[in-house]
């Protein structure tokens, strides 16, 4: 079996005692960082969810591989992240009011930390007048990024946009949208400024956003 095929196995079954040797051997096997990450991490919780869908893994089980992944995603970071911190200015995270999914959320801050940014990350289930209260202590900052993994708590991703609004930072800082469930459309529809289907492609928008 491939390095990158045994990652995947131990995330989608939850083998954390394993993963750190793992992913350090298939660094020094010289495996391309993101392809561990892409195909062998990111692919095994996809089908983790298609079980949880169809009732054949439940939430221990997934809690479990969430936890596989994080261990096996510390010992990826240095591969991973390799800009030159804050240059970029400060950008704000955090997944919104009601959820509690952070992989994705924290995938996307050590890309957006790889390009450069200086990342202050709320954390999950943070309520919109977090992010505002964010904004008011880095009146620098140029950037606010938003992540929601389920349905029911893509309004709080419209709450979210709607507060940095009202409390008048529309056009000054850009806010960027993603999450399984998040589409450009979603993204036009409540007024942000980016949706972006993944982490790296959230590093480069960005980018793109402040220069
Ligand atoms: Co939950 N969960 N979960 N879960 N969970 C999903 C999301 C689900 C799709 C599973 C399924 O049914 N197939 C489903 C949502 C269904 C829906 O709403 N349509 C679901 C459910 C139902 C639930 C609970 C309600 C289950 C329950 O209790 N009955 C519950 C809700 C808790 C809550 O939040 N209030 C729940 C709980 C959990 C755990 C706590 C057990 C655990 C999370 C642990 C953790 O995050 N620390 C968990 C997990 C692990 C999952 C799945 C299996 C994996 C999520 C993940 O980490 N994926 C997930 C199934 C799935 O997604 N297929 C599922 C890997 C990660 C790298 O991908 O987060 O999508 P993702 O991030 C990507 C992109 O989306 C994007 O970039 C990332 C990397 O490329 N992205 C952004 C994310 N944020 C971005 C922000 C950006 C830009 C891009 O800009 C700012």
């Amino acid at each position: 079996m491939s390095k990158i095929k045994e990652i995947a196995t131990a995330v989608e079954t939850g083998k954390v005692k394993l993963i750190e040797a793992l992913v350090q051997e298939a660094i020094d096997a010289k495996e391309d960082a993101t392809a561990i990450l892409e195909e062998g991490m990111i692919t095994a919780m996809a089908i983790v969810g298609e079980k949880f869908q169809k009732n054949e893994v439940f939430v221990p089980e997934m809690l479990v591989a969430a936890k596989t992944m994080k261990k096996g995603v510390e010992i990826l970071r240095p591969h991973l992240a390799s800009g030159s911190l804050g240059k970029k200015g400060k950008f704000i995270i955090g997944t919104v009011k009601g959820d509690l999914h952070d992989i994705g959320k924290n995938l996307v801050a050590l890309m957006v930390e790889s390009a450069g940014f200086e990342v202050i990350d709320l954390g999950v289930d943070v309520e919109p007048d977090k992010f505002v209260d964010a904004l008011k202590e880095n009146p620098d900052c140029k950037a606010v990024g938003a992540s929601a993994l389920l349905t029911t708590t893509m309004d709080a991703l419209k709450e979210t946009v709607e507060a940095i609004h009202k409390a008048g930072y529309k056009g000054k800082v850009k806010i960027m949208i993603g999450g399984a469930p998040i589409t450009q459309e979603f993204a036009d529809l409540i007024g942000a400024d980016a949706y972006t289907p993944d982490a790296g492609s959230a590093a480069t928008k960005a980018l793109e956003l402040v220069s």
